[in-house]
């Protein structure tokens, strides 16, 4: 684990700079009588009331593909999020009414500091964010190339330490079938649940995203705070995040629930291991009209193919 130092945790007052900036301009707008009572409210509470805010963000080249980004209307209105239905349209029409804010994720199991920590509180010792421009090749045999903004997983990780009994890390989505239309129907068992192994999440590539295209994450791409795992297929990249739990045993996933002859729990990007009921070694990329030849690792191996080391991966699929 990356020595990092410590960072505050939750519950610690919020003495952060842009904060205090943030209420000093609202003092001295107040005072020049610039807002009415009402829009004064949300500005003393800046974390109550705002997403996260974007801020200053550094591009991360060495890490980020130099291909043609799929363009921002594509990304953010092709998408798959089945808690607002199926349709790669559904996300985009329905999502928008999610409620984001406040927000607040659980780091549980076996770390040394657990707790629930409200969202500003979790991202904000990981400004300024990096860019990534990550591809993203779902399953389903279509990927995009999608510029992220977020930090590494490992580094959120670090800071709540975990003990050395955490071998996996399990994810878990928002629980809302109120807001959330695809939960009240048995497309899946809800909520969505995925996990890695803990030298996956660790890997530098990992990133836990909250923006993309320079802004805050929209909600059909899974605001406030989703996982991304590049080298593996879209599905492990779960989206809008309550809970973070660090554990002994193997997470029992969503889609391997499912289906598990056809979704294992590693799902690396494999051209050479087909999906049960189709071909996975081309794909499209969206926006092109050709197939292309999909990469092992999605295109990754310098980064994470150590990490499989004499496995069998059509076994470990
Ligand atoms: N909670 C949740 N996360 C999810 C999904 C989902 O249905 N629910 N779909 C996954 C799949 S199959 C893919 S391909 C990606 C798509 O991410 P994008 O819509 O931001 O491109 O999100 C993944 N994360
Ligand atoms: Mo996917």
């Amino acid at each position: 684990m990356a020595s990092r130092p410590r960072h505050p945790l939750p519950n610690d007052p919020v003495t952060d700079e842009v904060v205090y900036r943030n209420r000093r301009q609202f003092m001295q707008r107040a005072a020049a009588g610039a807002f009415g009572m009402a829009a004064g409210v949300g500005l003393w509470h800046p974390l109550a009331h705002g997403k996260v805010r974007m801020g200053e963000t550094i591009a991360s080249k060495q890490l980020s593909t130099d291909e043609e980004r799929t363009p921002r209307q594509k990304v953010t209105h092709y998408n798959n999020f089945f808690e607002f239905g199926t349709g790669k349209s559904d996300p985009a029409e329905h999502a928008g009414s999610l409620p984001t804010e406040p927000w607040s994720v659980a780091i549980e199991g076996e770390v040394a500091r657990p707790g629930k920590v409200g969202l500003e509180d979790l991202v904000r010792p990981h400004r300024p964010f990096e860019e990534r421009i990550y591809r993203l090749r779902c399953v389903e045999g279509w990927s995009m190339v999608i510029p992220w903004l977020g930090f590494p997983l490992a580094d959120l990780l670090a800071r709540f330490e975990p003990t050395s009994q955490a071998r996996f890390v399990e994810f878990t989505t928002l629980y809302d079938p109120a807001h959330m239309p695809g939960q009240r129907r048995d497309v899946l068992d809800w909520p969505y649940v995925e996990g890695l192994r803990i030298d996956e999440a660790t890997n530098p590539l990992t990133l836990l995203a909250v923006g993309l295209y320079g802004e805050v994450l929209p909600e059909q791409n899974g605001a406030p705070i989703r996982l991304v795992v590049p080298w593996k297929y879209g599905f492990k990249s779960i989206k809008s995040i309550v809970r973070i739990r660090l554990t002994r045993d193997k997470p029992v996933t969503t889609w391997h629930k499912a289906a598990p002859n056809e979704y294992g729990f590693y799902a690396n990007v494999n051209p050479n291991v087909p999906h049960p009921r189709w071909s996975q070694a081309t794909e499209r990329r969206i926006g092109d009209i050709f197939q292309r030849d999909t990469e092992m690792f999605n295109g990754y191996g310098e980064h994470v193919a150590h990490l499989y080391k004499g496995m069998d991966l059509k076994k470990h699929f």
